[in-house]
C-alpha cells in the first residue's frame, strides 16, 4: 500500500481529536497562521526576482536595517490572524508594543507572539531564513489583550513553531505533543508530513556560535569552545563547527543532527542577542519536546519570567549531553 499523505490540515484536525472538550479555534489559528507562511515562502523564493531587496529605509526598535521582507512577512502574518476571532492580541520582534486586534473583529483566548522574518541580515545573500512562532492562552479575562497576555513565561506556551524558507520550505511545530515537520509542496500549495515525530540526538558532534564574538566570551565559554576543539579520540573531538547566523536555519540543523548551538552573553552585551519571547522561547519548547535542553545558562530557559516584551537573553540549546557539558564549564569545570 502507498504511504499516507498527510497534510497539515489533516494533522492538526487529528490532533484536535484527541482533545475531546477542543472547539476547533486553535486548530483555526494553526491553519490561519499557514497561510501566512506560503504567502511569505512565496514572496521570499521570488525576492531575487522582483527587486525587493533592499532597505526599507527605516530601522527597527532594535536599531537593526529593516529589510523590506520584514516588513512584508510582519503585516502578511498580522493581516492573516486579525479576524479571526481566535486572539486577543498580537507581539511582534517588529514592533516595540503589543499588536492589538482592530475593533471591528471579535477577540478570543489565544496570544501570537512571532518572528516574521528571522535571520534577515542573510536576505540578500540568499541564505536561509525563516519565522518563528508561540501561541499562548490569554491571562486577561476579557476584550482587548494586555501586555501581561504577551509577556507569559515559556513553559505556559501552548504552541510554538518555526518555519524554514531554505532548499525547500519547512514548518517545524509542537503543541506540547512530540515535534512535528512538514514540507511544502509548491505544486498543490500543502504543508505534507515529512518528519514526524523528531527526536534531537542525545548527543552531537558540531557545535555553532559565533566565534567573532570569542574575546568578549565570558572564561566559561572559551574554555569550553577550546575543549571542543581538542583532539580526543574517545570523545571524538574536535567537534565540527556550523554557523548560519539564522537561528531558524542553526537551529534545524541541531534538532535535526544533534550538537550544540549557544549565544552566550558577553562584556559587551550581557544578555547576548537573542529575543526570550520571539526565539528563545519557542525553540526551546521545540526543543525539550524533541528531547533536547536549553537554558541561559542559570535556568531552564522555559522558566524565565519575563519582565520586557523585547528582553534578551543568554541561549545554550541542543543535544542532553551537549548541553549538560557546556553548563559544567559554565560552573567552573
Ligand atoms: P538578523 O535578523 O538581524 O539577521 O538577526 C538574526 C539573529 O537574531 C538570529 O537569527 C541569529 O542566530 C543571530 O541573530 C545571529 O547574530 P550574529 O550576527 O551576532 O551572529
Amino acid at each position: 500500500m502507498s504511504k499516507r499523505v498527510i497534510t497539515i490540515e489533516r494533522h492538526i484536525i487529528e490532533g484536535e481529536r484527541q482533545h475531546p472538550g477542543a472547539t476547533g479555534n486553535f486548530s483555526a489559528v494553526l491553519r490561519d497562521l499557514t497561510l501566512a507562511f506560503k504567502v511569505i515562502s512565496r514572496e521570499v523564493s521570488k525576492a531575487g526576482l522582483v527587486n525587493i531587496l533592499g532597505l526599507a529605509g527605516k530601522e527597527n526598535i532594535h536599531g537593526d536595517a529593516v529589510k523590506k521582507l520584514d516588513v512584508f512577512a510582519d503585516e502578511a502574518i498580522y493581516k492573516a490572524m486579525d479576524h479571526g476571532g481566535h486572539l486577543c492580541v498580537m507581539a511582534s520582534e517588529e514592533n516595540e508594543g503589543v499588536l492589538h486586534i482592530p475593533d471591528d473583529y471579535p477577540k478570543g483566548k489565544y496570544v501570537l507572539l512571532f518572528d516574521p522574518l528571522d535571520g534577515s541580515s542573510n536576505i540578500d545573500a540568499n541564505v536561509t531564513i525563516g519565522t518563528i512562532f508561540s501561541i499562548y492562552r490569554r491571562v486577561s479575562n476579557s476584550g482587548k489583550g494586555t501586555l501581561a497576555d504577551c509577556t507569559q513565561p515559556g513553559y505556559k506556551q501552548i504552541a510554538a513553531g518555526y518555519v524554514v524558507y531554505g532548499s525547500s520550505t519547512m514548518l517545524i511545530y509542537t503543541t506540547g505533543d512530540g515535534v512535528h515537520g512538514f514540507t511544502l509542496d509548491p505544486s498543490i500549495g500543502e504543508f505534507l508530513l515529512s518528519n514526524e515525530n523528531i527526536r534531537v540526538p542525545k548527543r552531537g558532534r558540531i557545535y555553532s556560535a559565533n566565534e567573532g564574538n570569542y574575546r568578549y566570551w565570558i572564561a566559561g565559554v572559551k574554555k569550553f569552545i577550546k575543549y571542543l576543539q581538542d583532539e580526543d579520540k574517545a570523545t571524538s573531538r574536535p567537534y565540527a563547527a556550523r554557523y548560519v547566523g539564522s537561528l531558524v536555519a542553526d537551529i534545524h540543523r541541531t534538532l535535526l543532527y544533534g550538537e550544540i548551538f549557544l549565544y552566550p552573553g558577553d562584556a559587551r552585551h550581557p544578555n547576548g542577542k537573542l529575543r526570550l519571547m520571539y526565539e528563545a522561547n519557542p525553540m526551546s519548547f521545540i526543543m525539550e519536546q524533541a528531547g533536547g535542553v536549553s537554558t541561559d545558562g542559570k535556568q531552564r530557559i522555559l522558566d524565565v519570567v519575563p519582565t520586557s516584551l523585547h528582553q534578551k537573553t543568554p541561549l545554550f540549546i541542543g543535544s542532553e549531553d551537549n548541553v549538560a557539558l557546556c553548563t559544567d564549564f559554565l560552573r567552573g569545570r
